[in-house]
Formats: C-alpha cells, structure tokens, sequence
C-alpha cells in the first residue's frame, strides 16, 4: 500500500485537536505559526503527520474523525495519545515552562521540576517507539520544534536508522541563558544526532553553535557557510538558516478579492495587531505604547483605532492566565480614561479571527504592529505584507523578532521596551508620505514572494534529504482506514 518513501512529520500538536464537548467530538483548530506554516507545505502531499491531537484516549471513531479532517487538507494524520500526566509534566512543564520561557529570555518564568525532564524523556521514546511502528529505513522524518530534542536518540537506542532533520520554529538563546538549563548537555547531545537542524536566523545558529563549543567535548565545527558541518562521534550534522515564510500567493489572491464594505472601520485610520496570548509577544507593552503615543498626539483622537485580535493558547500555564486579566485590565483603562461616548480606542478580540475575516483586516488596516519581546520569526509580519495588494500600509517591528532579520531595512523596527520610542515611532509611520511607504512596502511583498513557504520548505528538504516537497506524491486516492489504524 505505500510508496518507497513517505514523508514523515513529527509535531507536538497536530493541525486539529478534539475535545468532547456536551458529549460529542469537536475538532478544532490548534493555534500557532508551527501549524499554520506546515500546513502550507504539505498541502495535498502524501505526507504523514503525527503528533497530540489534544485527548487522553484515542478512540477508532476519533481516529477516523481525525484521518477525514486530515484527507480534507490532504495529507495523512496520525494521532498520538498523551496521559494527562504527560501532558502536565512534558507538555505545559518541560516544554512549555523551561524551554519556552528560556528560549524567549523569560528565564524567570522557568520551572526546573526534575519530573519535568522525566517525563519529557519518557513522551520523546513513546513518539520514537511510535516511528518505529509506522516507518521505514527508506523513509525521511522531519521533526519540529523544542519538544523533540531527544527524538533521534531514542530512535537509535531501539537500533533504527532514519534520516532525520530538526527545525527550530523559537530562537535559540546564548549560552548565558541556555547554560542555567540544568540538562544543557543532555539536550545538545541529543540535537547533534539529527542530520540536519535548521534554525530561523544566523544569531540563532551562532547562538547555538556558541553552546556546542562550550559545552560538548570533541566536537569539530568543520565549515559556516552556508551550511555548517559538525562532525560529532563520528558522525555528520548540517545545521542551517531556513528563515519560515508563507503562502504569499494564497494571502495574496484571498486579499485582491476582499471587500472594503466588509471591513468594520472603515473611517478610521486602523492599527492592527494579530498575535496569540503569549507574553513573549509584548501585548502590554504595545498597549502601553499606544496609550502614550494618544496622550502625546491628540490630534489623532477619534481618527485612530487600535483592533488587535488574540487567539488563546493551548497551553494551561498560570503565566497565561495572568497575562489575559493584565491585558483585559489595561485595554479597559486605556478606553475608560481617554475614548469618549463616539470614540473607542482600542477594540479587542478575544479570539481567532476566521480566515476571511483575517485576511480583510490585514488588508484594509494603515498599519500592522508586531512587538513581541521575542520571536522566532513571526508570521503574522509576513502575511500581513502579503495582503497589502495596493503597497500602502506600513509595518511597526519589533527588533527582537526573526523577521526584523529579513525586513529590516524597509519595516518600522522598534524596541518594544521603549514606550516612549514605540509611540513615536507610530506617529512618524502614519505622518510620513505615502510614497515612501509604497516604496518600502513593493519591496518587502517582492522579498517574501520570492522566500516564501514552498522557499522554505524545499530548501530544508533538499539540504536534508536531496528531495523537494514535489518529490512527494499528491494524496489523491482513497487510503483505506484499517491499513492506517493497523499502525495506531
Ligand atoms: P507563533 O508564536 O504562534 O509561532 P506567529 O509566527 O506569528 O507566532 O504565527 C501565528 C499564526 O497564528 C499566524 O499564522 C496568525 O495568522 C495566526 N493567528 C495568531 N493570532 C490570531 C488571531 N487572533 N486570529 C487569527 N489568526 C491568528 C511560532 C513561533 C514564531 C514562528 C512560527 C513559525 O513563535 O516565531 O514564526 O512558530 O515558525
């Protein structure tokens, strides 16, 4: 039934999860850029994605629910069943208040529970074990993110030879942070037996190659550009720069059919942020910042509104929780001290917006704001350029994101730390010429369609496997269930 080859993708989160609700399966969509980018790689492919689809127990009528939502995207998804516990200790803990906080410089926020590194071990041998039931030596395992750093050891610890690559979708810290992670060595070691790691910017490969010198013994660092070669035990590691993009011809034909009558503000000079509820996205400090920019720039009172729409997060961390009363707090006061009975300055969405409705923002708002604290890249920049059709909106950027690498030198970069800058900065961008901002924004749409997703993913694919995304067959015949759910 299967080819030579497949494609094997392994992710924390698949692109849907399940809850039972009111005694019935919901699917929904999971959140975050990791989904959102791979999503458009492997549109229509043959590939097979696996990870947590969100429940405890998988069920044959859930796996069937998820493999029918899989086929409709066109690739194959397989679930993996979590214990409430793992999802506790290897999920919200290890990876999501050690490497998660770490990693975006909340080295604060971390809690260094050795049941947490217990259990992260555990879960990254039961997903090797699960490859082990449904690969091959011919076929090629693409791993994504922080939560699989050990993945390629247990795969040779149960004697499997696979060809692996690793990409990174957060930034890579210093050794100053990195070297308070009390199992720093472990998490190298496992990295280097992967065949390649990929990472979003060069900071972030500098940073970790910083870390090996430090930290493991005889290891070689043979070449830098463009690839880096580590000959570690023996064997081979390529590490690269892969900086993620986007569908931009899909962005950009949704957006050339947008309407304007659609779009709620239409007399209103419209700042847009889009993010997830994350405190690594800098949403008080943004808030804050518009704050300030009003009061010291009242001649934009009731032209100006700030829309910025927050997806929730999956992940159950106090951090999150707090960050929401914080932020619902701030934007409250902002509007209770200075809008007026005709006049809201900022209108807050709780929630994600639907594609469409995404895509008509992102098209008829003046400006996009993004400032986070720090970002892998940060997808939201790009997608938003991708739908400025008519080149005239204008991006604020925060430096400390992956973007900011590509984007520098036509976006509005900012330190979000700044207040005071921050609202400057937006009033210099809604008082400059509209030429210029024309200008800059053809050059940065010209930058992401050229690096954009199939960019992006044919380039790790080929620096890993010698293979493109096209190499992989289309799914269109009907697999039936029973051959997958063998394997389950
Ligand atoms: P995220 O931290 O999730 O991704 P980002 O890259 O901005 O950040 O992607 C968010 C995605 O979710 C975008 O596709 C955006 O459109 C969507 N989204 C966010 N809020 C939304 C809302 N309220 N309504 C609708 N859609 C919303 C992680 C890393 C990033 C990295 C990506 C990809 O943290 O740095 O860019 O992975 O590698």
């Amino acid at each position: 039934m299967r080819d030579n080859t497949n494609l094997i993708v392994v992710s924390a989160i698949l692109p849907i999860h399940i809850k039972k609700e009111n005694g019935k399966y919901q699917v929904h969509i999971s959140p975050g850029g990791l989904v959102t980018a791979l999503k458009q790689v492997l549109h229509k492919r043959k590939a097979i994605w696996i990870g947590w689809a969100g429940s405890e127990k998988i069920t044959p009528k859930m796996k069937n629910l998820i493999y029918e939502e899989g086929k409709k995207e066109g690739f194959l998804l397989y679930p993996v069943s979590l214990t409430n516990k793992e999802v506790e200790d290897f999920f919200n803990g290890f990876s999501n208040s050690i490497i998660w906080p770490m990693f975006h410089t909340f080295q604060y926020y971390c809690r260094f529970e050795p049941e947490y590194w217990k259990a992260y071990r555990e879960v990254n041998k039961k997903f090797a074990r699960y490859l082990k039931s449904i690969s091959t030596e011919e076929d090629l395992i693409w791993v994504h993110d922080y939560h699989f750093f050990l993945l390629p050891e247990y795969l040779e610890k149960l004697g499997l030879k696979r060809k692996t690559a690793f990409f990174l979708h957060i930034p890579f810290p210093n050794p100053e942070l990195f070297f308070k992670i009390p199992w720093r060595v472990e998490i190298l070691r496992g990295l280097l037996k992967y065949d390649l790691i990929g990472f979003h910017t060069f900071v972030d490969r500098k940073n970790f190659l910083d870390c090996i010198d430090g930290l493991v013994k005889d290891v070689n660092i043979l070449s830098t550009d463009p690839i880096t070669e580590i000959v570690y035990n023996g064997k081979k590691v390529k590490v690269g720069v892969f900086p993620i993009s986007i569908d931009f011809q899909t962005y950009q034909s949704l957006a050339k059919k947008s309407k304007k009558e659609e779009f709620p503000f239409k007399d209103k000079i419209v700042i847009l942020g889009v993010d997830r509820l994350d405190y690594t996205k800098g949403l008080i400090h943004k808030v804050k910042a518009y704050k300030r920019f009003l009061e010291k720039y009242p001649r934009f009172h009731k032209k100006t509104v700030l829309v910025q729409a927050i997806a929730p997060n999956i992940k159950k961390i106090p951090e999150y929780d707090q960050l929401k009363i914080e932020l619902e707090h701030i934007i409250s006061e902002t509007n209770g001290i200075l809008g007026t009975p005709d006049w809201t300055p900022i209108y807050y969405f709780p929630r994600r917006l639907p594609f469409e409705k995404l895509i008509n923002y992102y098209r008829f708002s003046d400006v996009c704001w993004i400032n986070s604290i720090k970002d892998g890249m940060n997808l939201v920049a790009k997608e938003y350029i991708a739908s400025q059709v008519e080149d005239k909106g204008a991006l604020i950027l925060s430096e400390f994101t992956g973007a900011a690498a590509e984007l520098r030198d036509f976006a509005c970069l900012v330190n979000p730390y700044d207040i005071e800058g921050c609202a400057d900065a937006l009033y210099r961008v809604l008082s400059k010429d509209s030429e210029e901002k024309r200008y800059k924004m053809k050059k940065m749409r010209k930058h992401i369609k050229h690096y954009d997703i199939s960019w992006w993913g044919n380039t790790i694919l080929e620096t890993a496997f010698g293979k493109k995304i096209q190499d992989f067959p289309e799914l269109k015949e009907d697999i039936p269930l029973h051959e997958l759910l063998k394997s389950f």
